[in-house]
């Protein structure tokens, strides 16, 4: 017994220098002049996870945001106050131009990578910044698709600005009381105010949305139902998309919009998320009326890559977390780490965070070479299915990889002050923000459907499957192999009785994402000459092996 003894805590890891497995996808996928741009900036935020950003993240979570409905003397005001951290977190988004990466005609079809390392850098110690980013993103994806030039000329050089003074951000009102992820009910209404002007027809919208997440943004892309001298379509098919812009009237409020509470979260304390009424706030109709689900479903397949990038970013932080705990922390006469049957878990859990990020830098890929527009029509449809199942894995993974991170600290790991729950708390929004497991599984279900596109993932896995070198792990080969064959006969089983679709599909898909994470890292191992090779053989075990591996 000592008691002089107190823990010796290892300093914050650099999750650039630490980050085998993102060094390895890096350096498979980005051509040499890319990575030569890409590598300094990534070494910069790496460096900025063990000082500034963590402290912006830290004190961001400390100093939450208010809503202040009343100014002193009783006037309705509707202030949400945010810390200075969460505003500087904003600016620092810009300076690391971490959604401009994203529209960087510069990089090629690369710029999606490129951007998907950051993020995944970024997100895990941005007390949740990542989530208005993923939403101004998707905003400006959604305006280059379908708004009016003019108003795509003001709007996306200011979503996508890497100067702070001109940075704007976007939030997504989408979800009402009535439902989040059936959005058939919604009842906000839009009635027209002006048509014909250079920014497309404006109308007035009043409603009520129940979950505004980054809600101190200045724009917003919101689903509302046009009422035509009372005339409204029912149903999803009359819903339209819509462009706010956020306008505060100083000492007034929000112009057109009653904040009527900030949501009581159990994690992602730092972000404002509120409640509001709609009267009548003007907003200009984007694309064609009544393609509203269409078109914030473009917007949705962004948030949802991002919420993937979150995921993996969460995996790759705790895990470093834990890992350089296990060498400050000793029991029975050694450090932690030194550990067998401590390495081995920690091992696993870096090959899981390892098979997360080959999914996210997949999507990343694809969709950064349909954007550039080089995607095939294969490319294209598993690219449409492989945004719901990365999202729906990494989501489910992020939660069950953090847990075991927060374990491996022991009772300091269930302590407040250690910090460390909160990285459970946020991990926790990733299955369920813009969508659940389950309705992505039938998102995956609708894309096949619609585009074959679950098959097309399937055929590329078991071409993949098919090819493995010979001088990979055998046992993950078999495992590996052995999953892909059972996936693609349980496919066939339930595609001929269509009343086992639905009850099938989140095994299917769960499946099929990690299969697929599987294959991605034996890609990496075969172009690679570090422990790639390993980090693929523990995963198979580990989410492919059962509970023995
Ligand atoms: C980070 C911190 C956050 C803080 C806390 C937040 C807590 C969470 C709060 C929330 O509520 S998050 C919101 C969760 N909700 C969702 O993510 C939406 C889930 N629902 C879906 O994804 C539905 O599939 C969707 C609403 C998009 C559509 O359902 P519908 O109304 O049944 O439409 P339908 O018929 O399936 O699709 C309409 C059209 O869009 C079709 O095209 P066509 O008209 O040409 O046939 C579809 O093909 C197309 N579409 C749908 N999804 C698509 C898509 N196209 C491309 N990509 C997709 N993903």
């Amino acid at each position: 017994m000592n008691p002089s003894f107190f823990q010796d805590l290892p300093p914050p890891p650099d999750l650039y220098a630490v980050d085998r497995a993102l060094h390895a996808e890096l350096r498979r996928r980005l051509p040499a002049d890319v990575a030569t741009v890409l590598a300094p900036r990534l070494e910069a935020l790496g460096c900025a996870t063990t000082d500034e950003l963590l402290a912006l993240g830290d004190e961001a979570e400390r100093d939450p945001p208010r809503h202040v409905p009343y100014a002193p003397w009783g006037k309705r005001t509707d202030e949400i106050r945010v810390s200075p951290a969460w505003r500087a977190l904003k600016d620092f988004s810009a300076r690391h131009a971490l959604v401009a990466t994203g529209y960087d005609a510069s990089l090629g079809s690369s710029r999606r990578v490129a951007q998907a390392a950051l993020l995944h850098l970024f997100s895990a110690s941005s007390a949740t910044a990542m989530c208005p980013l993923a939403m101004t993103d998707a905003a400006a994806r959604v305006l280059l698709d379908v708004a009016p030039d003019a108003l795509q000329r003001r709007l996306v050089p200011r979503l996508t600005s890497t100067d702070p003074a001109t940075f704007i951000t976007s939030g997504q009102w989408m979800t009402e009381r009535t439902g989040g992820s059936d959005v058939s009910d919604t009842s906000t209404v839009a009635h027209l105010l002006e048509r014909g002007t250079a920014e497309g027809d404006v109308y007035a919208l009043t409603g009520v949305k129940w979950f505004t997440s980054a809600t101190t943004s200045e724009l917003a892309l919101a689903l509302g139902r046009i009422e035509d001298e009372g005339r409204v379509v029912e149903g999803s098919r009359g819903l339209s998309l819509f462009c706010v812009d956020v306008v505060r009237e100083p000492g007034a409020g929000y112009r057109g919009i009653v904040v009527n509470r900030l949501k009581d979260k159990l994690g992602t304390k730092a972000l404002p998320t509120a409640e509001l009424t709609l009267h009548g706030v003007p907003a200009r109709r984007l694309g064609e009326a009544g393609h509203g689900v269409k078109n914030i479903a473009g917007m949705l397949n962004i948030t949802r890559y991002y919420n993937s990038a979150a995921a993996s970013s969460a995996m790759a932080q705790a895990v470093a977390r834990a890992r350089a705990y296990a060498w400050k922390r000793h029991a029975l006469g050694h450090p932690l780490a030194a550990s067998a049957l401590h390495a081995a878990t920690l091992d696993d859990l870096e090959a899981d965070a390892a098979g997360a990020l080959a999914l996210v830098m997949e999507v990343a890929h694809l969709l950064g070479r349909s954007e550039a527009g080089v995607a095939s029509d294969d490319e294209r449809r598993r690219l449409r299915a492989l945004i719901p199942l990365a999202k729906l894995t990494t989501g489910r993974q992020a939660v069950s990889c953090v847990s075991e991170c927060l374990e491996a600290f022991g009772g300091a790991g269930y302590v407040e002050d250690t910090g460390l729950p909160r990285m459970l708390r946020d991990a926790q929004v990733l299955p369920i923000w813009e969508g659940t497991t389950n309705v992505l599984s039938l998102d995956v279900l609708r894309a096949e459907q619609k585009d074959g596109a679950f098959s097309a993932v399937l055929t590329d896995l078991v071409a993949r499957a098919a090819t493995l070198s010979s001088s990979l792990p055998s046992r993950g080969v078999t495992l590996v192999r052995d999953a892909v064959t059972q996936l693609a006969a349980r496919a066939l089983a339930v595609a001929a009785e269509p009343t086992a679709l639905e009850e099938n599909a989140r095994r299917l898909a769960l499946t099929c994402g990690y299969c697929a994470e599987a294959l991605l890292l034996a890609d990496v191992a075969m172009a690679g000459k570090d422990d790639a090779a390993l980090r693929f053989e523990r995963f198979t075990r580990y989410r492919l092996g059962g509970l023995l591996g």
